[in-house]
């Protein structure tokens, strides 16, 4: 059994797509990070940087429990579990790699820059031109990135979906959230199109719906996710 320690943001929704591609038993367990469930003791033993999702394997290597943090790890680690979605490395190296350089490329650009661009656009306090537009022109340019890959394959890492697509989607979707528009990438446009209509991506998305906050955070919420409660030190489980 999987417990996964999530939220519905974009990188929980990774680790919930991929339960539900690898049709593995799982139970969600929700961590509001609006607050403060990220800074308790007992999370943070599993997850030393504060942030969701992380998962524990009852069933892990040998049989023995493991926890897992970092959406590229978990990635990793249920694909090598379950033998889906990364081709093997030994029958098909170059599948093996061009997945894990675009599963690379999601968690070193893809979400970091279009977290930060969200953050500059809509939750900065002072609005601040230089940031919104450094961010706007980095997530434009992984547009372009992604819309000449997708010209040459149907999927990021090539013929075949794989994590790296799962990675890159919940990120990619929120397009209108970047201030683009999606027309002028219509490769990506299609890839969305694809990856949105599978039934594991829908059930991903899901999950944990009736937690999902549209509003701003604000006040404490705002404080734990941004402001002096993010940045207090904290006392690990461990
Ligand atoms: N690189 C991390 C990023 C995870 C991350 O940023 N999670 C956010 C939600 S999408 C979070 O937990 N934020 C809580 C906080 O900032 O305290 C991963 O891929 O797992």
């Amino acid at each position: 059994m999987i417990r996964a320690y999530s939220w519905p943001t974009p990188n929980g929704h990774k680790v919930h797509i991929m339960l539900h591609e690898c049709e593995l038993a799982h139970e969600v367990i929700p961590v509001d990070i609006t607050s403060g469930d990220q800074f308790a003791p007992e999370f943070l033993a599993i997850s030393p940087n504060n942030r969701i999702p992380a998962i524990v394997d009852t069933d892990g290597p040998n049989g023995e429990e493991i926890s897992i943090f970092e959406t590229g790890a978990i990635l990793y680690y249920l694909a090598r579990k379950t033998g889906q979605f990364l081709p093997d490395e030994e029958s098909d190296p170059a599948g093996h790699y061009a997945t894990m350089e675009w599963l690379m490329w999601q968690m070193g650009g893809v979400g970091p820059m279009m977290g930060q661009s969200s953050h500059f656009r809509r939750y900065a306090p002072e609005k601040i031109p230089y940031a919104i537009g450094r961010y706007e022109r980095e997530v434009e340019r992984l547009f372009r990135v992604s819309d000449t890959r997708l010209g040459q394959n149907r999927y990021l890492a090539g013929d075949d979906y794989t994590i790296a697509d799962i990675a890159t989607y919940p990120w990619m979707r929120f397009w209108k959230g970047y201030g683009l528009d999606i027309d002028e990438y219509p490769n990506t446009r299609r890839w969305l199109q694809d990856v949105r209509a599978r039934p594991a991506v829908e059930a991903g998305e899901a999950t944990l719906i009736d937690y999902r906050k549209s509003e701003m955070p604000k006040g404490k919420a705002w404080d734990t996710l941004f402001g002096e409660e993010q940045f207090r030190p904290h006392r690990s489980g461990n």
